[in-house]
């Protein structure tokens, strides 16, 4: 690659790039893979460069993504009579898995549906999302509702409250409207705040704000705008043993449109049987496998499913896959959530797939059966994994996301600090006394799965991943222009903070 095609490249990117990073690229073997990779790591930076620099690319080299297909160098024709024992880093270090139950809904779903179920499940929300806005140096002092319209003050007034709508003036104003346990209250974001506007482009019904502003007769003109978020200058945990993750979802087991293939070579892989040195390695390190809901195409999910069914019984699409997972190596522990299509209630948070329905799962010790969410800690990194439904609400709420880029959709959950901001969308909800769907603490890994599509970007000291699927563009997706990315599995080094996606198609 010459000179000028490299500026170009980056360019296409709105990229400019020093001179010393690309006589770094030329100097380096296979520089267009090289510049496809950078591009694409730095395009998914949350605070871009102004300049790439060959200290950009060293950062990247040493944290970023990379991309890993995996070529068959065994055919496996040969009868192997004597075969040492497996030997992997991950075979040498023990298991250090909390999974954080007090956070988890199996066995704890109190919710009868009634007025008072909702009143005290919203006030859950409330306090504790505006306790997280109070730790702000600007909302130290923010008052309630009520006193602060009926203080007649001139001066600045601070406030959090639950947005209950919001919508556009004739005039181009956006007008909020915002309730705490002691009233409601009308802010007005005025048309010319042009970066405040911005802002209130992600705002969706039902998430918690702070508002900065200055009363105008009983109108909050909008001076500043918070949102719950993550800190920042976080760095996420890492841990101290050589283990890494990978982490899937909707597998759809059952569905016509499984695609079998992939998984069997997902799983000769991380049995150490394909790809280059390399990527044996990092099979080798793999000691947690983390599937995030959708492990069967479940029966009367949707009218007319049983059409696209191969295999039409329940518990016989949990037995298949068991047998698949009864082949991942003894030293890799399986933590198992459910999603919308698992054989448990659809209302979230959801309780782990219930044991009538997959007895084999329950009977394997490596095997954890969760709720979704789940709160879990390995060796130390914070790992949240919840299926996803709610991206469907936020895609088609917020201005500009697609399915094409779930992880910028998740970054609005990490921003508004709820894995379900949007209530009674297309998520069907169970308001707890407690509520499960809260980020209490900034995740290291936020990982969800869902909309089939598969996305990684670093936000704020977090990792956001949508780890995509196993099930090819169902009749559905064909119609709704979705298109999935199946057979991409995001493997995180938890040592190194750093995600490889392997490819199995
Ligand atoms: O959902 C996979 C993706 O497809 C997810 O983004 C929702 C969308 N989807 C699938 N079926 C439907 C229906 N019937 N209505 C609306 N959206 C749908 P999955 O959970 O795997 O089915
Ligand atoms: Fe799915
Ligand atoms: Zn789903």
């Amino acid at each position: 690659m010459d000179e000028s095609e490299i500026i170009s490249r980056f360019l296409d990117h709105n990229l400019n790039i020093s001179p010393e990073a690309i006589s770094t690229l030329r100097s380096g073997e296979d520089a267009n893979a090289m510049v496809e990779a950078i591009i694409k790591n730095v395009v998914s930076m949350e605070v871009r460069p102004a300049v790439v620099t060959p200290e950009v690319i060293g950062t990247i080299k040493d944290t970023g993504i990379n991309e890993e297909a995996p070529t068959v160098l065994d055919d496996n024709k040969e009868v192997v009579v004597k075969k040492p024992r497996r030997r992997t880093e991950a075979s040498e270090v023990d298991s250090d898995l909390k999974i954080l139950t007090d956070r988890d809904v199996t066995d704890k779903s109190f919710s009868k549906g009634t007025i008072e179920g909702f009143v005290s499940y919203f006030n859950d929300r409330y306090t504790r999302l505006s306790k997280i806005l109070k730790e702000r140096d600007q909302m130290k002092d923010v008052g309630e509702i009520e006193r602060t319209k009926t203080g007649g003050s001139d001066g600045e007034v601070k406030v959090i409250g639950m947005v209950n709508d919001v919508r556009t003036t004739r005039k181009g104003h956006i007008l909020i409207q915002l309730e705490d346990p002691s009233g409601t209250i009308a802010s007005l974001v005025r048309k010319q705040d042009f970066e405040l506007i911005r802002l209130t482009q992600a705002l969706v019904k039902d998430e918690v704000i702070g508002v900065i502003g200055t009363m105008y007769k009983d109108l909050l003109m909008v001076n500043d705008l918070l949102f719950p978020d993550l800190p920042m200058g976080r760095a996420p945990k890492r841990s101290e043993d050589p283990v890494a993750a990978a982490l899937i979802s909707d597998i759809h087991i059952g569905s016509s449109e499984f695609i079998g293939d992939a998984f069997e070579k997902f799983i000769r892989w991380i049995r150490g049987e394909l790809g280059s040195q390399k990527q044996k390695e990092l099979a080798g390190k793999v000691k947690y496998l983390v599937i995030g809901g959708d492990l069967v195409d479940g029966v009367g999910i949707y009218p007319g499913q049983e059409e696209e069914l191969t295999i039409k019984d329940i518990y016989k699409q949990y037995e298949a896959l068991a047998a698949d997972l009864s082949r991942v190596p003894d030293e890799v522990e399986i933590i198992i959530s459910p999603g919308n299509h698992d054989a448990v209630r659809q209302a979230e948070p959801q309780p782990a797939i219930m044991e009538e329905f997959a007895p084999a799962f329950y009977e394997d010790p490596r095997i954890h059966m969760v709720g979704n969410p789940c709160y879990a800690q390995v060796h130390g990194v914070n790992i949240v994994t919840y299926h996803g439904r709610s991206l469907d609400d936020i895609i088609s709420t917020i201005p500009d996301q697609s399915y094409q880029k779930p992880d910028e959709a998740m970054g609005y959950i990490l921003q508004k600090r709820h894995l379900a901001p949007i209530y009674g969308g297309k998520v069907p909800m169970s308001p707890e006394k407690h509520d499960f769907m809260l980020l209490e603490d900034p995740p290291d890994i936020l990982h969800s799965g869902h909309v089939h599509t598969v996305g990684v970007r670093p936000y704020r000291g977090t990792t956001i991943i949508n780890s995509g699927t196993f099930q090819s563009q169902t009749s559905f997706q064909r119609k709704m222009n979705m298109k999935p990315h199946p057979g991409v599995i995001p493997v995180v080094d938890l040592q190194a903070h750093r995600t490889t996606l392997m490819r199995f198609m």
